[in-house]
């Protein structure tokens, strides 16, 4: 599938690493697991082709590289993880997401208020994506803690139109796989499963809205959400629904998990914005991960920082009580 990690490639700067020999996704998936991601991210990040160091086949989309922003280590962005259906705590899911649960074969079903609903193998959709792009996005979660992320991916306004949705579309809702026998986490409960997202279509559409496939350039480890996810720089990390099965245009505005579970906390737009708090803790400043020792605090942007492109789709919107 074009989502494989081709055979011919080599990380230029670590020639000798084992991982040069790893030619598919699931060998490189179970090293992941038992080794625990143990090499330098940031060593990768020196050169400027940024996914051609590790020969996924992506292209590093120039608009979305800020040279400001430094991404964070793979091994941070990849084993401090929230993914309940795989436990609670940051460091399950790197081990409980890689002990036998497969994320290929993969279908995808494109669902509801759509002139092409379909269901298709997630390497036939990239197939139809044409090509996949990389894209450095700040990430913030609305525990107040943020990473630096290279997603690589397409934008969901190409997925959408392979929908054609219809003009009563109002909503874009994502859902989970639901599998109780591979997800500790559905078998507990410790959330209403499977897991939803929404968007309204006009965001899901806008330019930054991207579904990821990959992180630096390799294939997306299952704790982050293999085998596609969704990605919404603005937005709280909470949003970013991981492992797709069904996208499903609705009229109505969908319930998302974490509202469900606590509407007073969380909401259906979750926009990064340091002026609301959560009810339990302060918005305004953000541990930053892997950013040294005790970790670094800064200061939290507006929309993480996408105000500028972002803003127009609130214009008239209360964000205090739509949050
Ligand atoms: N299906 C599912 N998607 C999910 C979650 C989850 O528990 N289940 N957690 C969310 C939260 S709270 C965050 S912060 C991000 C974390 O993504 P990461 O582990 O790749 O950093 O995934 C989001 N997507
Ligand atoms: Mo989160």
């Amino acid at each position: 599938m074009l989502i494989r990690t081709p055979p011919d490639w080599e990380l230029p700067e670590s020639a000798a690493t084992p991982e040069q020999h790893y030619h598919a996704r699931r060998d490189f998936l179970k090293t992941l697991g038992l080794a625990g991601a143990a090499f330098a991210a940031h060593d990768l990040l020196s050169t400027d082709v940024l996914a051609a160091t590790a020969g996924f086949p992506t292209k590093v989309n120039p608009a979305y590289r800020d040279p400001a922003l430094k991404p964070s280590s793979y091994e941070a962005i990849t084993n401090y993880n929230n993914f309940y259906e795989f436990g609670t705590s940051k460091e399950d899911p790197v081990v409980l997401a890689n002990r036998g649960w497969k994320t290929e074969p993969w279908t995808v079903e494109l669902a509801g208020l759509c002139r092409a609903p379909q269901k298709l193998d997630v390497s036939d959709l990239v197939a139809k994506m044409d090509g996949i792009e990389q894209r450095v996005y700040r990430f913030r979660c609305v525990e107040a803690w943020s990473m630096i992320i290279p997603w690589d991916g397409f934008p969901l306004a190409k997925l959408i139109a392979l929908a054609d949705p219809l003009p009563d579309a109002k909503f874009l809702k994502m859902t989970t796989f639901l599998d109780p026998k591979v997800s500790p986490g559905q078998r507990q409960g410790n959330l209403d499963y499977p897991y939803v997202e929404g968007l309204r279509l006009d965001e899901a559409n806008h330019e930054l809205s991207f579904i990821a496939t990959g992180i630096y350039g390799k294939p997306i480890p299952n704790q982050n959400g293999a085998p596609l996810r969704l990605v919404v720089p603005w937005k709280y990390g909470f949003k970013y629904v991981k492992s797709i099965v069904k996208f499903e245009f609705t009229a109505k505005q969908p319930l998302n998990t974490w509202q469900a579970m606590q509407s007073r906390e969380y909401g259906f737009y979750a926009n990064v914005n340091p002026t609301v708090d959560h009810p339990r803790w302060s918005q305004a400043s953000e541990r930053v991960i892997g950013g040294g020792g005790l970790g670094s605090r800064q200061r939290t942007l507006m929309f993480n920082g996408y105000e500028k492109q972002v803003a127009g789709l609130y214009k008239g919107l209360d964000l205090r009580k739509n949050y």
